[in-house]
């Protein structure tokens, strides 16, 4: 292992230290190569250090967001609830950066800035943001799929004159809301969690709603020793089970249709999710909720009537509820307590779909309908997911193309793994992977087991360069574009497919084949010589 330095020559550079980075510095070691880290921020953990805003946590649960790929690690770590709040996320990313002592690999406080492939030598070279550079054979995109804020697209926006705050870039220090009025622009699972605990303290909030989402109560808990210990002895078969599962959680699953059983049973089964507090475990309990709209529609039905029990003014509970988009087309949310902050006298809903914002001024918010004055405004306004954090880097590939250009009509790649016309260069659940719709941490250890032996395979073999072929990735986004029309995510509008960021291509990003499948294809394609990868 060598410390990045100026001029630095390595097997392998790996970009970020969060979930995907750290597993992929882990692997490679383990796995013998030389590699070096490279982290903009001043610690480990991506997403879980960069979000801290009051009430995050996981729509995970916690015995499942973690890594199975060593059994003591899983073992020894004992999580003290059943959804981990964002602390104890970020604890356990320290943990493991300590305890596999990985952080004399990463250089912190230091962007990638370009990357520029040699053809001559099937090399990168790259350029660090303290001006030093890096040379490497092969290069892990591990950026993570949620890691750029969304530009802010408000007019007037620079003009407010009160406290700005971004869920994605929270401040270390302590925020108080106590005796301020604080709007919260954005109702995805950031505002959601955002907002329910502003409601505790600011003397009156306003929540900015355009779409609104479909959220569950999490009905988090402290898990008990007894609970982690049964669960810990049943770890290596929960775990094998999750990696053939459609959501990496192996959710319950009847195997039927949704209209096959009456409406009584199809109303237990949903009820049994809900009080569970298991989001993901809507999308798979009936084989065609994701497929046909009558099933889809038996689910918004449902959880629109909580929505309904939760709020006590009718009108606004019907605010509320989401429509005109199929249910899990968008995040759908989990929440401790949001829709019953509509019942405090001191929280309003702003229904920007009947009020749009005209523009922000210094001194808060004009709707078409009113004037909001505020000493504070929360953005929760989301991401550039999947394209924003790649294209925002130089990268230039083999014919002299950026990625940003070749991603110009919409972001592609053979398996979420590699582009065509960038060699030696790995995306971690990159667009056109399960990623974001599945349990995150078990498709980043899949696409990094998948990574670290075919670096390790090429080794073997003599192979210097390895890149997708355009073929094979044609293929591979037209198979993933075709199983996305079979699905309701034909109609979806949302970060999913580019449709928050003003001018993005639409494109469906994640994967929606589940990551059983998706893993066996993978498998299949490595044991067949990886196929549709041309090696040399
Ligand atoms: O972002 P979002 P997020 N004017 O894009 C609104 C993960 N995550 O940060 O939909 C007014 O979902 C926008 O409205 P619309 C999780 O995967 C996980 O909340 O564009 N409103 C929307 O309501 C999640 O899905 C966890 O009409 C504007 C909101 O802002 C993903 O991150 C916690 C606007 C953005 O919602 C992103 O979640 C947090 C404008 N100009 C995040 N622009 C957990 O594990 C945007 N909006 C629990």
């Amino acid at each position: 292992m060598s410390a990045a330095r100026e001029g630095t020559r390595t097997d392998v550079l790996v970009v970020g230290a969060g979930f995907a980075g750290l597993a992929a510095l882990a692997m490679l070691h383990r796995e013998g190569f030389d590699v070096v880290g490279v982290e903009r921020e001043h610690e480990v953990g991506g997403t879980w250090y960069v979000n801290r805003y009051p009430g995050l946590r996981c729509d995970v649960e916690s015995m499942h967001y973690s890594y199975s790929w060593d059994d003591d690690l899983q073992q020894e770590w004992t999580w003290s609830e059943r959804y981990a709040s964002q602390p104890e996320i970020l604890s356990y990313a320290r943990h493991v950066v300590d305890r596999f002592d990985l952080r004399r690999d990463i250089r912190f406080d230091t962007a990638v800035t370009a990357l520029r492939f040699d053809p001559v030598h099937d090399r990168w070279a790259a350029t660090l943001s303290d001006g030093s550079t890096v040379d490497a054979q092969w290069v892990v995109l591990a950026t993570g799929a949620l890691s750029t804020p969304k530009p802010i697209d408000i007019p007037g926006a620079e003009e407010f004159r009160g406290e700005v705050l971004h869920t994605a870039e929270w401040p270390h220090e302590p925020v108080s809301f106590a005796g301020k009025r604080v709007a919260v622009i954005g109702t995805g699972s950031s505002g959601i969690q955002v907002a329910t605990e502003i409601a505790k303290d600011a003397e009156h909030l306003y929540v900015l709603q355009r779409t609104p989402s479909y959220s569950m109560p999490a009905r988090n808990r402290p898990l008990t020793p007894d609970e982690v210990a049964r669960w810990k002895a049943r770890y290596p078969d929960i775990r094998e089970a999750g990696r053939h599962s459609l959501d990496g959680l192996a959710s319950p699953m009847t195997g039927k249709n949704a209209f096959e059983v009456d409406e009584h049973e199809r109303r237990a089964r949903y009820e049994e999710i809900y009080r569970a507090g298991l989001p993901f475990a809507f999308f798979g309990v009936f084989d065609d909720v994701l497929v046909d709209d009558d099933a889809n529609r038996s689910v918004e039905e449902f959880l629109a009537e909580k929505i309904r029990e939760r709020v006590d003014d009718p009108a606004l509970a019907e605010k509320l509820i989401p429509s005109g988009a199929p249910f899990g087309t968008r995040r759908s949310c989990l929440d401790s307590g949001y829709y019953e902050i509509f019942n405090q006298r001191n929280v309003t809903l702003v229904a920007l779909r009947e009020s749009p914002i005209v523009s922000i001024t210094p001194r808060g918010i004009d709707t078409t309908r009113e004037s909001l004055t505020v000493d504070a405004i929360v953005y929760a306004t989301g991401y550039d997911a999947f394209t924003g954090t790649p294209t925002a880097i130089d990268i230039v590939g083999a014919e002299g193309a950026t990625l940003a250009e070749t991603w110009a009509d919409g972001a592609r790649s053979y398996l979420g793994l590699m582009v065509a016309g960038f060699p030696n260069l790995f995306l971690v659940t990159g667009p056109q992977s399960p990623s974001v719709l599945s349990n995150v941490i078990v498709s980043i250890e899949q696409h990094v087991e998948w990574i670290t032996r075919a670096l390790a395979d090429a080794r073997r073999d003599g192979v210097v360069r390895m890149e997708a072929t355009r073929d094979a990735e044609q293929e591979w986004v037209d198979h993933t574009r075709a199983v996305a029309e079979s699905t309701v995510y034909r109609d979806a509008s949302s970060w999913y497919v580019g449709a928050n960021v003003a001018g993005k291509p639409r494109v469906v990003l994640p994967y929606v084949g589940g990551v059983g499948g998706f893993r066996e294809r993978c498998e299949e394609v490595a044991a067949d010589g990886y196929r549709g990868f041309a090696r040399r």
